[in-house]
C-alpha cells in the first residue's frame, strides 16, 4: 500500500502485571507485522529500581512520527501511567524508536530515538526482527543486562491469574 513506512516501537514495563500490559499495549495498536521476543532486563538510568519486561513490535502504519508519539501516550495512560520521576517505574513505556528513514529533531520528539543504540533492551529485542538494522559490535557494547524469556503469548498468564 502506498504511504505505508515500517516503523519500530520499544515497549516496556515494570510495575504491576508486566506481561498483561505488553500484551494490552500490542493489542491495541494497528498495522502490526511482528512483535519480538519477551526479554526481562536490568533498568538502565534513573532510581533503583525492578526489572523491565521488554519487547520491540514492528509496524506498518502510515501514521507520522508524531501521530505515533500520539499512539504511544495513548497507550501509556491507559495503562494507568502516571508521569512523576524521569526514568522513574512504570506500567508502561512505548517509546518512536524509527519510522520508515525519517528523522525528527523536536524538543518532545526525537526519531530515531536518540538514546536507542546505547540499549541492549532496545538492541536485542530490534535485531530479532530487522537484524541489518542493528550492527553487532553495537549490540555487544550497548548497556544493560538482558535475558530472553520467550514469545509474549507464551509468557504471559491468563487473564485473572
Ligand atoms: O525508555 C524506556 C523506559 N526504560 C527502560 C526500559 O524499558 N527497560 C530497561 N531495562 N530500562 C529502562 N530504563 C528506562 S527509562
Amino acid at each position: 500500500m502506498t504511504g505505508q513506512r515500517r516503523a519500530f516501537l520499544g515497549v516496556g514495563s515494570n510495575v504491576g502485571d508486566r506481561q498483561r500490559h505488553l500484551t494490552d499495549a500490542v493489542e491495541s495498536l494497528t498495522g502490526v507485522v511482528a512483535v519480538s521476543p519477551v526479554y526481562e532486563t536490568d533498568p538502565v538510568g534513573g532510581p533503583p529500581q525492578d526489572e523491565y519486561l521488554n519487547i520491540v513490535v514492528e509496524l506498518s502504519t502510515a501514521l507520522s512520527p508524531r501521530q505515533l508519539l500520539g499512539v504511544a501516550h495513548r497507550l501509556e495512560s491507559a495503562a494507568g501511567r502516571v508521569r512523576t520521576e524521569r526514568w522513574g517505574p512504570r506500567t508502561l513505556d512505548v517509546d518512536v524508536l524509527l519510522v520508515g528513514d525519517l528523522q525528527v529533531d523536536e524538543p518532545d520528539l526525537v526519531v530515531p530515538h536518540p538514546r536507542m543504540w546505547q540499549r541492549r533492551f532496545v538492541l536485542a529485542p530490534l535485531a530479532d526482527l530487522a537484524p541489518e538494522l542493528v550492527p553487532d559490535d553495537l549490540l555487544a557494547r550497548a548497556e544493560g543486562r538482558v535475558s530472553v524469556l520467550g514469545p509474549l503469548d507464551r509468557t504471559r498468564r491468563p487473564r485473572g491469574h
